[in-house]
């Protein structure tokens, strides 16, 4: 949700702002059945071990809200339980999700590699997604190692055969038609079921991700994804995307408070971020 400020805020308000957006605690609702790979996900693109994970029962059965961060800065992760497990209950989940979807900053949307029964969720979807359009939201496939020929996964590289990925493009297609979404949002990944080094396709999910955020919310995302699941584009992206909010924010003042708030901009930069000074500078040149 994008807070207009006022045309022609004062320094102060602008630095403000900058802390505000340095430090937002993003809202992430991740959707899916029981079992899909919610939370060994969520560990693997975090780094931390956010969620019990479980293949014995179904653990996630009420909304969960996980923080996970440091000191004043994280990002709030709620594991919903999946649609279409217990059709008994779907108009109590859709209702569930319905009412959480104005809180929410991302949707990810998780359907299984070898799941062929998620048209359960089409309906949800259309709810959700009818009323609250701008409502960004990833499809995620999980589990892409057991896309047939699921023998023929590379275990060594982690990655998929020829074969596979040519059938993950036919899950992508399908899903993308069924869902009527582009097929742009929606991207393949697997996991370690032990070793958390073993990703495939999570450093692009984090791409994807930056990309579908509104400025003022790529950084904090960035920010708090594993630091090795983050290209240095998607950096730059989010940080790019506080200077552009900022600058968006200033409006009418921009010009006669420039310098001060480019400095608290540098200065605000987290280390990890400051790898990209040349990017910095670049954008300082370019803009100024
Ligand atoms: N082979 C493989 N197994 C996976 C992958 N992701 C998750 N798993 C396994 O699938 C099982 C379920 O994973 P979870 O992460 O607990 O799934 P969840 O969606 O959080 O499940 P609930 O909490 O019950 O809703 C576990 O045994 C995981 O180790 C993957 O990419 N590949
Ligand atoms: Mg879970």
């Amino acid at each position: 949700m994008q807070i207009e400020g006022p045309k022609n805020p004062s320094l102060q308000a602008i630095l403000d702002k900058i802390e505000q957006t340095r430090n937002y605690t993003p809202k992430v609702g991740i959707f899916g059945n029981s079992g899909v790979g919610k939370s060994s996900l969520c560990n693997a693109l975090f780094g931390k071990n956010v969620a019990k994970i479980s293949d014995v029962e179904a653990c996630t059965r009420e909304p969960q809200s996980i923080f996970i961060g440091s000191g004043k800065t994280g990002i709030e992760l709620i594991d919903l339980p999946g649609i279409g497990e217990d059709p008994a209950r779907q108009k109590e989940y859709v209702a569930l999700y319905e009412s959480l979807a104005p809180e929410l900053d991302l949707v990810l949307w998780t359907i299984k590699a070898d799941d062929r029964n998620y048209a359960s969720g089409l309906d949800a979807h259309k709810q959700i997604f009818g009323k609250h359009e701008g409502l960004p939201v990833v499809f995620v496939i999980t589990q892409v190692d057991k896309t047939n020929p699921h023998r023929e996964w590379d275990w060594t590289e982690f990655t998929p055969s020829e074969k596979q990925v040519s059938n993950i493009a036919v899950k992508e297609l399908d899903v993308s038609r069924r869902f009527n979404i582009s097929a742009k949002n929606i991207i393949s990944v697997a996991v370690g079921e032990k070793n958390p080094n073993e990703k495939y396709n999570v450093v692009e999910l984090v791409d994807l991700i930056v990309e579908v955020l509104p400025n003022e919310k790529k950084f904090s995302f960035a920010r708090e994804a594993k630091e090795d699941n983050v290209s240095s584009e998607s950096r730059q992206k989010a940080e790019k995307g506080v200077w552009d909010s900022i600058k968006d924010f200033a409006g009418d003042a921009w010009d006669t408070v420039k310098d001060k708030v480019v400095d608290k901009l540098i200065e605000s930069a987290p280390k990890v971020f400051a790898a990209a000074a040349s990017f910095v500078s670049g954008l300082f040149k370019k803009w100024f």
